[in-house]
């Protein structure tokens, strides 16, 4: 597995799933149904003739047939009726031939099944009953039963049953994003309360952290197990901390999820967004995959990652609504950097927006499609930091 030296975890844990022995007998990566998938082979670091590509947030908002299928139903519902979030994590992958599906659920949903008071408000976003901002609120935050994740197994499975050779994308979101909607209540810009917390009370931010850390990471493992490919961590507001205050405060508990999903040997993708900074801190939390948002081109990613790591991004979603011939320029020049990678799952640089023309997602995924990879010479190894800091720091 071509991971740099610095990567926590050994060869064993990075093994195929068909040498796990964790996995059952009837999972994709087992039986041979999604191992050899040109996903799956680009996020081991392979190159493929033709660029694996899918889409943060492909299922959802922008698809009038996920409107009609959701219907008055709530997003935290639908998220928990099997059927119902089986049917919407296929409706892109028929729509736009992407090369996965992203399970649909989302990253509060483990901590609904633990029990916290949390609802998805349509045009707000996660709110949070009661916000965890005291040593008490976090003693009092309930274990998650294992039993509870029932409707996520039994969503998972029907998935991987309807998707059949594509492989499907598990995800959670890590315990800084999490976290940052326990404290702060609702989505937040600058997150100052949760940073507020994190330097005043540090135990017990680390405490609440280790909680959202075992949840996630549960909610996490279970998808892997009932068959899920590949598993992404979602760090998505990451980006606004220092890499001090990240490798102080955040990295152990991202790494502490990560390492519950090590033995399974599947890929797995850690993202955020605004993370140039952050992208060695947060592969070295024990990712294999480094998402990279549209802001960091791809080569410097992969020149700043030492040159080994795959990566998957970055087509800037600014880009989606404009003019076609700007939006194919921009697609190719991803294309070319993301050439410099050993392993390139093309995706967007963050979430589609709901306002997203659907017929423009499948003519990117046609064009990607239709780009035979450039195959250059690999960069040598480089150092990390090798390139400048774009804001001129070291
Ligand atoms: O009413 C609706 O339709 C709700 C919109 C919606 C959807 C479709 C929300 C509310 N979540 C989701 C599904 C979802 N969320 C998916 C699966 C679908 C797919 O990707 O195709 C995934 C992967 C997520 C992950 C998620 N939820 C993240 C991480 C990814 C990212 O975009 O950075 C985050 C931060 C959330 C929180 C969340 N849930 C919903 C919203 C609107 C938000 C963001 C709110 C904010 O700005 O803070």
């Amino acid at each position: 597995m071509p991971t740099s030296e610095q990567s926590p975890g050994t060869d064993q844990q990075r093994a195929v799933g068909a040498e796990s022995s964790v996995l059952p007998p009837t999972h994709p990566l087992v039986t041979g149904r999604t191992s050899g998938s040109i996903l799956v082979r680009a996020y081991r670091g392979e190159r493929t003739a033709t660029r694996p590509i899918w889409m943060m947030r492909q299922a959802g908002r922008s698809l009038p047939e996920y409107r009609a299928a959701r219907g008055d139903t709530a997003m935290l519902d639908a998220c928990l009726t099997p059927e119902l979030a089986a049917e919407i994590t296929c409706q892109p992958v028929r729509r736009h031939r992407v090369d996965a599906g992203i399970f649909f659920s989302d990253i509060v949903i483990p901590v609904r099944l633990a029990g916290v008071g949390v609802d998805i408000v349509p045009g707000v976003g996660p709110v949070i009953d009661h916000p965890i901002r005291s040593a008490a609120a976090v003693a009092a935050l309930p274990e998650l039963d294992p039993q509870a994740l029932a409707p996520i197994t039994e969503a998972v499975a029907r998935s991987v049953e309807l998707l059949g050779d594509t492989p499907l994308i598990g995800f959670a979101g890590a315990p800084f994003t999490v976290a940052s909607y326990l404290v702060e209540g609702r989505p937040s810009r600058d997150h100052a309360i949760t940073k507020a917390l994190m330097h005043e009370h540090p135990d017990v931010w680390d405490a609440l952290l280790a909680w959202v850390a075992r949840t996630t990471g549960a909610f996490l493992r279970a998808q892997g197990l009932a068959g899920a490919s590949a598993l992404q961590l979602f760090d998505s507001w990451a980006g606004t901390l220092s890499v001090e205050d990240y490798l102080a405060h955040v990295q152990p508990h991202s790494a502490a999820v990560l390492a519950q999903v090590a033995d399974l040997g599947m890929p797995r993708i850690h993202f955020g967004t605004r993370t140039r900074h952050l992208l060695v801190a947060m592969r070295d939390a024990g990712a294999d995959v480094m998402g990279v948002d549209a802001q960091t081109p791809l080569d410097e990613a992969v020149a700043l990652l030492g040159g080994r790591t795959p990566v998957q991004g970055n087509i800037d979603p600014a880009l989606l609504d404009g003019p076609w011939a700007e939006l194919d320029a921009h697609i190719r020049d991803v294309l070319r950097r993301g050439a410099t990678a050993t392993g390139h799952v093309v995706n967007l640089g963050h979430g589609v927006p709901p306002t997203t023309d659907p017929d423009v997602l499948t003519r990117i995924v046609e064009l990607v499609h239709s780009v035979p990879d450039l195959l250059p010479d690999l960069p040598p190894d480089l150092p990390p930091g090798s390139l400048p800091h774009p804001d001129g720091a070291p």
